[in-house]
């Protein structure tokens, strides 16, 4: 199988990242996380963009916050699909990156996630490769399934305290 290639901007964005990291994890998807950033470390970001589809990865996902233009920078570089996950951090909430990493100009597109989407992120890039991939598809109905059973018990949780 293809890895999926997580990159973030900063250390600080790892806590959100790891919901992509475990997610992966879960559904045996092998993957490679790095910290390069736009700004600080563009030669290495762009580097490893440029290399991605050759070094054997089918998608990347990319995580930055404030001025969140890794996922942009990495898509410049690279025709593998690109998955930005826009990071909440300092004074606004999270809508300078999600803004930063949303509004790509045609022809470079990045498919941007909710901001600290990071599973969903993930999820992405599972049905991408899920296409060609039989037993992950079959993992991927699993897990919804799993996740329709949690949401059914909490319904019969709350439903048991409040409606008599
Ligand atoms: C962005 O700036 C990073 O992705 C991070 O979300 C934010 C702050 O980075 P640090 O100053 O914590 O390294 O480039």
């Amino acid at each position: 199988m293809k890895k999926v290639g997580i990159v973030m901007g900063s250390d600080s964005d790892l806590p959100i990242v790891e919901k992509a990291i475990n997610t992966l994890k879960d559904l045996g998807i092998p993957f490679e996380v790095h910290v390069y950033s736009a700004h600080r470390t563009p030669d290495e970001a762009g580097e490893f963009a440029a290399n991605a589809r050759k070094n054997g990865f089918g998608a990347i996902i990319a995580a930055a916050g404030m001025a969140a233009h890794l996922a942009g920078a990495i898509a410049a570089r690279t025709t593998l699909p690109v998955i930005g996950i826009p990071c909440k951090s300092t004074n606004l909430d999270g809508v300078d990156a999600l803004l930063s990493t949303v509004q790509m100009p045609t022809g470079i597109p990045v498919a941007t996630v909710a901001i600290n989407g990071a599973a969903n992120a993930a999820l992405i890039c599972a049905q991408i490769f899920a296409v060609e991939d039989e037993a992950l598809a079959k993992r991927l109905d699993e897990k919804r399934v799993l996740d329709a059973k949690k949401v059914l018990q909490k319904d019969a949780e709350i439903a048991q305290r409040y409606n008599g």
